[in-house]
């Protein structure tokens, strides 16, 4: 483990305020924040939270750095980012094996999410050359009308522990090359992934002889999130969490009247038609149901089968389970790590009383694993006669509610019926099935997905959902239109001026 965390930049006990190679802060009076490995319980290194001054330090330092950065070409702050991306690529191994050992995904997992974090900034580098505005005609003869768009400010980024890293790159890849700079506040539970990333970002600014376009703000939610959220200098807060705090953020934006980014809860649904392929099925209920121990918020938490098929698919998904190898995150056989903390423990295993109290029936797993280690979950397979409120909430653990259905009406209905709506998916080969799904009576989600389970989205789609998921859009397609600011220009080139509406107002006519 040590040579990992030096390889990252890693020590024992870090600082958690930071603008670039030579602007990490000390905190006086700032608390520590102790990072644990979810798998055994132990120490993995500590983090100073930011004090009041150094959160005006690393504000000053955003705001003043944007003004320069902002001036900058764009293609060439793709160039920054391209180089970002490339360093990511070197540090993929290791970046990834402290992410799996902070948060417990597993290494394949955790490789996968710096990934993410690489293709963004791909997708970032080709971005920086097509930040297009439209034109329009005038209605004015002699008039031109374009957009432009600018950058927008020193933007916020509020990340959960779930996701790392990824989510830090969908905006802060975005919203550099668009000219912003980027303030972070990572979730206090996985700071030390925060502190090499801030490392690999502070190596790249060094080599572009830059600072202040990545910093970091280690710290709590209530304190340095809220006054984060509540700062009138930070025009976009892009907040990834909660469906409870994500209400409180967006309410403290709007009252300031800014602008914000919600990625919230989700509650994704895998609709199985009586012709889907059940191979495929499995295999995307397999992931979307037990991958990242149920911890991603586009997890599949509910499985609505054709009645005609809904035993075979029980039978089939049980069976997959019983392989599920449960232990270290970092073994090559392992399948599903331990859950975060105790409190994401509790919560499961209350759900699954609850679920059992109010009519369903535990077909598998949804027991703690104490030989394993205090964190350690079985997933959990649980049949409901129909959605009771419990199906409707979201559980951030690996239970997966089975509800059956005979017509394609009600399924969707079914899919429909809770508050949220990130993803979803229906596995079918009948055409008309598919695109019923996909109509505007079909799915209500952001992100709808045929014959793929409801995680693990690529980079180049809009990410984000309805209704209770907060409707902000990150990541690809042109989410990078929330990161900059819309000018709408008109030009008259002649000697006249018409006025738009036809309307007259020289005050010649009286006389
Ligand atoms: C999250 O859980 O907050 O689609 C993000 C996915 C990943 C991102 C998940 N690409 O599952």
């Amino acid at each position: 483990m040590k040579s990992l965390l030096e390889k990252l930049g890693i020590q024992e006990n870090n600082r958690g305020s930071c603008f670039g190679t030579d602007g990490w802060i000390s905190n006086d009076g700032g608390s520590l924040i102790i990072s644990t490995n979810p798998t055994n319980g132990e120490i993995i290194g500590t983090v100073e939270t930011a004090s009041s001054k150094s959160y005006e330090h690393i504000l000053s330092k955003a705001s003043t750095s944007f003004i320069n950065w902002r001036e900058k070409p764009a293609p060439q702050r793709g160039q920054l980012i391209r180089d970002l991306g490339n360093a990511l690529r070197e540090n993929l191994e290791p970046l990834g094996e402290l992410i799996s050992l902070e948060m417990g995904k597993i290494a394949p997992e955790g490789i996968g999410e710096v990934q993410e974090m690489i293709d963004i900034c791909d997708f970032a580098v080709g971005l920086s050359r097509q930040l297009y505005g439209l034109t329009m005609h005038s209605e004015r003869p002699g008039h031109r009308m374009y957009e432009q768009w600018h950058p927008i400010g020193p933007v916020g980024v509020i990340t959960a522990f779930n996701f790392p890293g990824a989510p830090w790159a969908w905006n802060a890849a975005i919203a550099a090359v668009c000219g912003d700079t980027i303030v972070w506040k990572p979730s206090e539970i996985t700071p030390l992934t925060a502190v090499a990333i801030q490392n690999i970002t502070n190596q790249v600014m060094t080599e572009h002889e830059t600072s202040g376009i990545f910093n970091l703000l280690v710290g709590n939610g209530p304190s340095i999130g809220q006054t984060l959220v509540q700062d009138k200098r930070i025009p976009l807060i892009s907040f990834t969490g909660s469906i409870s705090t994500g209400r409180k953020v967006s309410k403290q934006v709007a009252a300031r009247l800014g602008r914000s980014i919600l990625e919230l809860g989700g509650n994704n649904a895998i609709i199985v038609t009586q012709d889907a392929d059940i191979d495929l099925t499995v295999q995307a209920v397999l992931f979307g149901a037990v991958g990242t121990t149920g911890q991603r918020c586009t997890t599949t938490r509910r499985l609505i089968a054709h009645s005609s098929i809904v035993d075979e698919l029980i039978n089939r998904v049980m069976g997959e389970y019983a392989n599920v190898t449960i232990g270290d995150p970092l073994d090559t056989n392992v399948l599903m790590g331990p859950m975060v903390n105790e409190e994401a423990v509790n919560n499961m295993v209350k759900a699954v009383q609850r679920a059992q109290d109010s009519g369903g029936t535990l077909l598998y797993g949804g027991k703690r694993l104490p030989e394993l280690g205090p964190l350690f979950v079985e997933p959990a397979i649980i049949r409901m006669p129909e959605q009771i409120p419990l199906v409707c909430e979201e559980t951030f653990a690996p239970i997966l509610y089975i509800m059956d259905y005979e017509k394609l009406d009600d399924a969707i209905n079914i899919h429909n019926s809770v508050p949220q709506g990130l993803s979803s998916a229906i596995f079918t080969s009948n055409i008309n099935t598919a695109e019923n799904f996909l109509s505007v009576g079909g799915s209500d989600c952001g992100i709808a997905n045929v014959n793929i389970g409801t995680s693990g989205a690529e980079i180049g789609g809009a990410f984000g959902g309805e209704k209770d998921t907060g409707g902000g859009r990150e990541s690809g397609s042109d989410a990078w239109k929330g990161y900059m600011r819309r000018q709408t220009v008109t030009i008259n080139w002649t000697n006249n001026l018409p006025l738009s509406q036809g309307i007259k107002f020289t005050g010649k006519e009286k006389s």
